[in-house]
């Protein structure tokens, strides 16, 4: 009978064994902190007991300190404190490592004399990935069992490593190869014999090595770590292990963490940690809802698309078979995967014999005949609904009972697709954003007659892809791109005004993403829109007359930036300026400077106004998902949590005010607030109101 409290303990042959049981991760709340506490005076304490081993209940040692109990008032025993009474424990203890040792997990671990872990096991310091540094002595320990110069890049990039790398490195004293407690129970028994003073890191102050090393991978750190505060941190933290001494540097350790832990930044990466985990839970679904399994895919479309999509299951361990209605058509395109995955591997990134085994998964067909045994049809072809629908009334009569058959459309109407068959049931949209075989989002598109299902099995499929599947409703764009069209409408718009591409780019880098609008546009192609456009009965007048000209971006080197010579980065071009004037003199615009901060609020605020609409109509289930979509499918800068997390940051309020003094300033109504924005902003709401009010 496990006892109900989150810690048990229990002796045998003199080794007390205290196991953490809090699932489903082992997360160091104020009950296991408090448990841990009490059986570790308790094992000092009684002399039955030579040695101790902490070991932990499920599929992780412990994960880290409760994320969820960050930002309240801390409940004693804090775990530097906890890890204070396992460092002056009086006898030997080892930490017992099955699963995940991270964060304060494997604080813990390092504050135990020993460590042994099975095969299985990963270990890492990801504190920095929540914006703070570890906050329990790891910036202290870890320097004194395997070097300063080795322990900041893993704390300062936040990267788990596995139980062999961690053998080597020294953070493991051994390997479980079969039970893993028994063989923690003769690890620390043969300490408890060996009768030596036991090894305290605190005191190994000769193993933070040179100084010139640590200041050398500081310096590499700080190079990459620009606008990262928690990672400079981690620089500050260790240094202070050659500088003060052990109590002092832990105290510095704690104050920097404390910081961090009010920093804006840090406030935003816990919000996107929960709300990544939180897309998972599937609105308005059982959660008992069993996902079907699925052993083998078929992809219907050899191009960009299709072939990424087909090494995203290739590279998942699933068969799949990449469909074409021509064989010239699919030699180019498992030419082009052939070639994606020849640049990895030149790239090192990829071993030749993993190369190898995904090819080999990979088979080309030709006809649609060939997705007959699939459990799973992605269709990629172009997008044309008509098609679409054609193809989907094929696979109808072709796909087995039961496959689940998805689209890739990027903005299509998914119930218009399903209808063309006799089981829209099983149709919905798999949107995978370009490269598919490196974008992590998943836009899982729900058509009106989706089953619950159809529903987990993708989302289920999603996360073994790799991806971060996110749920939404069938829309124009879904939720992304439909959001985005707001964003490139403010674009092309701030142009005609009096912005230039340059000033445009230049703000959106500044907010925090990697590229701007139009360096992201000449990067993927103006004639990606252009069709669009053109199949919708848009205009765009800057891009439009871009592509008439023939500057279609990088591939044709020229777009909204020169790239002569093939350069890779743009240079501004007068001609694109003098085009931008005629159309702004043809349209009746005036021209004239634009700030920054009406730049990049022109930018943003329109996307925030989309997104609560969006939630008002139920295409997105919570403010976070919308965020999700946007972290992990256009860049959004994570330390700023997503465009919904920045609005409620602001408040709805002064982001409806900022909008509509746009729209009187520009005369521009599309930047007029929307109803849904403006009732938050009338009524004092959080956008999860909306949420709400959409049943
Ligand atoms: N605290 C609270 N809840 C956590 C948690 C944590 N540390 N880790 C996971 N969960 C929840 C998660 O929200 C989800 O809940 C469920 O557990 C399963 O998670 C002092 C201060 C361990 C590799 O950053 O990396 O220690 O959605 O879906 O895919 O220096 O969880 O089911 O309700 O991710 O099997 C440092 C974070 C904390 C590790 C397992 N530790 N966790 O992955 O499950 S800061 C971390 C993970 C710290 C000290 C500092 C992963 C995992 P729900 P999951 P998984």
């Amino acid at each position: 009978m496990v006892d109900a409290r989150p810690v048990g303990f229990a002796v045998t042959e003199g080794v007390a064994v205290i196991r953490i049981a809090n699932p489903p991760v082992n997360a160091l709340s104020a009950p296991v902190r408090a448990g841990l506490s009490e059986a570790i005076a308790q094992a000092s304490a009684d002399p039955a007991v030579r040695a101790i081993v902490i070991a932990a209940e499920g599929r992780t040692f412990i994960a880290g300190a409760d994320i969820s109990e960050f930002g309240k008032t801390p409940v004693p025993p804090t775990l530097p404190q906890v890890i204070a009474t396992l460092d002056a424990c009086p006898k030997p203890i080892v930490a017992a490592i099955g699963g995940a040792a991270l964060g304060g997990g494997l604080e813990v671990a390092l504050a135990c004399h020993a460590r042994v872990a099975s095969p299985n096991a990963k270990l890492g310091l990801p504190e920095v990935k929540l914006g703070l540094v570890p906050g329990a002595g790891g910036t202290q320990r870890l320097p004194r069992l395997i070097g300063a110069a080795q322990a900041l890049p893993l704390m300062a990039e936040g990267t788990a490593i596995n139980a062999a790398e961690a053998l080597r490195l020294g953070i493991l004293d051994a390997m479980a190869e079969g039970d893993l407690l028994a063989a923690a129970r003769q690890h620390v028994l043969a300490l408890a014999e060996a009768g030596d003073p036991l090894p305290r890191l605190r005191d190994r102050w000769d193993r933070l090595g040179p100084r010139e090393a640590f200041e050398a991978a500081a310096a590499a750190v700080l190079k990459r770590a620009a606008d990262h505060p928690a990672a400079a941190a981690c620089v500050d933290c260790v240094r202070a292990a050659f500088e003060k001494s052990f109590e002092e540097a832990l105290t510095f350790e704690r104050e920097t963490f404390l910081r961090l832990m009010q920093d804006e930044r840090s406030k935003a990466l816990r919000h996107v940690f929960f709300a990544e985990r939180a897309t998972a839970q599937i609105p308005g679904q059982p959660r008992d809802t069993q996902p079907r399994r699925i052993e083998h895919a078929a992809v219907v479309g050899a191009g960009t698309m299709g072939g990424g999509i087909a090494m995203v299951f290739a590279n998942a361990g699933i068969p799949v078979t990449l469909i074409e209605t021509h064989q010239e058509a699919l030699g180019r395109g498992l030419e082009r995967v052939a070639g994606t995955y020849a640049i990895s591997v030149q790239r090192g990134s990829l071993a030749p014999e993993e190369r190898d085994r995904r090819l080999a998964r990979i088979e080309g067909r030709v006809g649609l005949e060939a997705a007959a045994t699939a459990d799973v049809v992605v269709e990629a072809v172009f997008e044309d609904l008509e098609l679409k629908r054609e193809i989907f009334g094929s696979l109808d009569r072709i796909a087995k009972p039961g496959a689940l058959l998805a689209s890739n459309t990027s903005y299509l109407d998914i119930d218009a697709i399903a209808q063309a068959t006799a089981r829209p049931g099983d149709v919905l949209g798999m949107h995978f954003f370009s490269p598919a075989n490196v974008m992590k989002l998943l836009e899982v598109v729900r058509g009106a007659a989706t089953t619950s299902e159809a529903l987990a099995t993708a989302v289920e499929l999603g996360k073994r892809l790799g991806k971060v599947p996110v749920v939404v409703g069938s829309c124009h764009g879904f939720v992304g791109n439909r959001m985005l069209a707001r964003r490139s409408a403010q674009a092309e718009r701030l142009l005609l005004e009096g912005a230039s591409p340059e000033e445009v780019d230049a703000a959106l880098v500044a907010f925090g993403f990697r590229m701007g609008p139009f360096a992201m546009i000449d990067l993927a192609g103006l004639d990606i829109g252009w069709r669009t456009r053109k199949a919708t009965g848009k205009t765009a007048p800057v891009a439009d007359a871009l592509c008439e000209a023939g500057r279609l971006g990088q591939k044709a080197g020229r777009g909204y930036y020169d790239y002569a010579g093939g350069a890779r980065q743009g240079t501004p071009d007068p001609a694109v300026q003098q085009l931008i004037e005629r159309i702004s003199a043809q349209l009746g615009i005036p021209r004239r400077a634009i700030g920054r901060e009406e730049i990049t609020e022109r930018l943003i605020f329109p996307m925030i106004d989309e997104g609560a609409r969006i939630l008002e109509e139920g295409i997105a289930a919570r403010p976070g998902d919308i965020d999700v979509v946007w972290l992990n499918g256009y860049s959004w800068p994570a330390w700023r949590g997503g465009p919904m997390y920045y609005g409620a940051t602001l408040g709805a309020a002064h982001v409806a005010q900022r909008l509509a003094a746009y729209a009187e300033r520009s005369d521009d109504e599309s930047l007029r607030p929307s109803a849904a924005l403006s009732r938050l902003a009338r009524e004092g709401l959080g956008f999860e109101a909306l949420a709400r009010t959409a049943a």
